[in-house]
């Protein structure tokens, strides 16, 4: 077989309508996820399948079928229909990765409202522009969160229901609060379903940029083409697969690949709801058979770290295929993998606003470590020349990663922000914000952002958002905000600060500022370290110079500094 396999033969043959078929969707249909994922699939005679493997901490494990899933997701919709809730409103989750998460997205998408997933870990600022943002009506959370909702509650008139999944009938609720509890109310067994079509919003992510508040990605239910047929042929899902996507509904991975995709395919699916450790990593993949995993370079190289001993202690032969996304994933990892595992991470590169893997070693093809793969079939992806925005035919040369549009994934627009989605495309390109090369078997090789936004440990943080975070410090005059060098996470925050008058640098300043981003915006943004300066370098036209400090930082050339502004 050729270094490509089935790959080459894919590209040729290849048509979106191949998952149309297998889903029996005609265009102009109803097409509703919510349905897809559940119901179909019972009616395909999998309704006593297992369709949920959920494990919380302190070892608590609940399994769900197929049918249990379309049950609960009928049951939640219904309640939020006999609320008030209708199509197109948007309802937001704010849970930990609890299976209420999980039956609540389908049970928001079959009654036509747009679902709003959100990191639990988010600090009530991060959720308020959010919230705010997509004027969402309803948010689903748990009694641990609440106190969050509630700090910025009044500043939120659109809020009008906060449903709590696990109230404690003993802790009196506020206004606009209301209990719902899955396990005691009655099932409903037929719902109807919100008759949304292919254009119809379904998904509505939040993600980062380098200026301004988060962007609303706004998806449509047609997203399922895609994210159905990628999870077959990249995941490589099987009818008898285990499979196992490590990431949180709050990030798209968790939800295009960790909702979507398996349960269109009637895929078995495990959750641990338990924090980080390799030990309870690999005993998870040990006790659940996991066949299929799909995970980011940070948990992969937190692995590493942990050793090779630790990987002979489990049984993981069960493991058949491997996959990463969210960062660069270092050739050295894959090798390792290779090594303790028998078997590569296969990479994917996407983002939030292609909905679906873009970039990929496809099952079978040579896995090139450090290298991102080749294009899904049916995705035309360049690297553009960055002045003239023309493909680059000259291999080896470093080009801005864009895409032809027209995949059915594809974002929709951002929400209420016509002209940040316009900024995207340019000659017919939607232009991704990363760079790469292209060798000469058409592999890419990831190069960087083409942007100041910082990716730690897969998550994209705004230097922006965390410098506006600074700034509400009573201590802080100005700050600027750039990626640091770290061996797990890859980038970590770090935060320039210069002091208002009468305070005073020092350690416990620094851990105080540190915790007032982490409880504002998240753990994930709050800077890692902190260095006070006399003066931020600032451009004559008073723009932060972040790349002077981002080159200090990473022992690079700094560059041009025509611009900077004088004493
Ligand atoms: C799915 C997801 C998108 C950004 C993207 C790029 C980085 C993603 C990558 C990768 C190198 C990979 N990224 N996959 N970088 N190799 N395989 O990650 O979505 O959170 O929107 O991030 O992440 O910079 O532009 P999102």
């Amino acid at each position: 077989m050729s270094n490509f396999g089935l790959y080459e033969d894919r590209v040729k043959n290849f048509s979106w309508s191949i998952a149309e078929e297998e889903l029996e969707y005609r265009q102009g249909n109803v097409l509703n996820i919510g349905w897809y994922c559940s119901d179909r699939i019972c009616l395909k005679g999998k309704a006593e399948k297992t369709a949920l493997i959920y494990e919380g901490f302190g070892g608590i494990r609940k399994v769900y079928s197929f049918n249990d899933i379309r049950l609960a997701g009928n049951t939640i919709g219904n309640f939020l229909r006999s609320i008030g809730i209708v199509n197109e409103d948007r309802v937001c989750l704010f849970m930990d990765r609890i299976p209420e998460l999980y039956l609540s997205f389908l049970g928001v998408l079959k009654i036509g409202a747009i679902v709003q997933p959100l990191f639990s870990a988010f600090g009530e600022e991060s959720l308020f522009v959010r919230l705010e943002n997509a004027q969402t009506r309803a948010i689903i959370t748990q009694s641990k969160h609440l106190s969050k909702v509630r700090k910025i509650i009044d500043k939120l008139p659109h809020l009008e229901f906060i449903i709590v999944a696990d109230h404690n009938k003993s802790k009196k609720l506020e206004n606009r609060e209301m209990a719902f509890s899955l396990q005691e109310s009655e099932p409903v067994e037929h719902l109807e379903i919100y008759p949304t079509k292919a254009e119809t919003p379904s998904v509505l992510h939040y993600t980062s940029g380098t200026t301004g508040l988060p962007k609303g990605v706004k998806h449509v239910h047609y997203s399922l083409i895609a994210q159905y047929l990628t999870s077959k042929w990249v995941l490589d899902l099987q009818d008898d697969d285990i499979y196992w996507c490590t990431a949180d509904p709050g990030w798209v991975t968790g939800t295009s690949y960790g909702i979507i995709g398996p349960w269109s395919l009637g895929i078995t699916q495990c959750v641990l709801d338990s924090g980080f450790s390799a030990q309870a990593w690999y005993k998870f993949i040990q006790d659940n058979k996991i066949t299929m995993w799909y995970s980011a370079p940070t948990a992969i190289r937190s692995l590493m770290r942990a050793g090779d001993e630790i990987v002979k202690e489990f049984n993981l032969s069960s493991l058949r295929h491997l996959a990463s996304v969210g960062e660069p994933l270092n050739s050295e990892a894959v090798i390792w993998s290779m090594k303790v595992f028998g078997k590569p991470f296969h990479d994917t590169f996407w983002q939030t606003e292609t909905g679906c893997i873009m970039i990929t070693n496809f099952p079978g093809m040579r896995v090139k470590p450090g290298s991102m793969g080749r294009p899904f079939p049916g995705i035309t992806g360049v690297v553009l020349d960055p002045k003239k925005y023309e493909p680059i035919t000259e291999t080896g040369k470093i080009g801005l990663i864009a895409f032809r549009p027209g995949w059915p994934s594809m974002m929709r627009g951002y929400w209420n922000n016509e002209e940040k989605y316009k900024n995207k495309f340019i000659n017919g390109w939607y232009l991704s914000g990363d760079r790469s090369t292209i060798d000469n078997e058409g592999y890419f090789w990831f190069i960087g952002r083409d942007d100041d936004v910082i990716n730690t440990g897969g998550h994209l943080v705004s230097p922006f958002e965390v410098e506006s975070a600074l700034l509400e410090h009573p201590a802080v005059a100005e700050s600027a905000v750039v990626a640091k060098p770290d061996e797990i996470n890859m980038e970590v925050v770090k935060a320039f600060i210069t002091l208002k008058p009468g305070f005073t640098p020092g350690p416990d300043l620094e851990l105080e500022i540190m915790n007032f981003v982490r409880k504002k915006l998240s753990s994930i943004a709050m800077p890692q370290a902190v260095e006070f300066m006399e003066k931020i370098p600032k451009t004559r036209s008073g723009k932060i110079m972040r790349r002077l400090l981002h080159a200090k930082e990473w022992g690079e050339e700094i560059g041009d500094i025509s611009t900077l502004e004088n004493d």
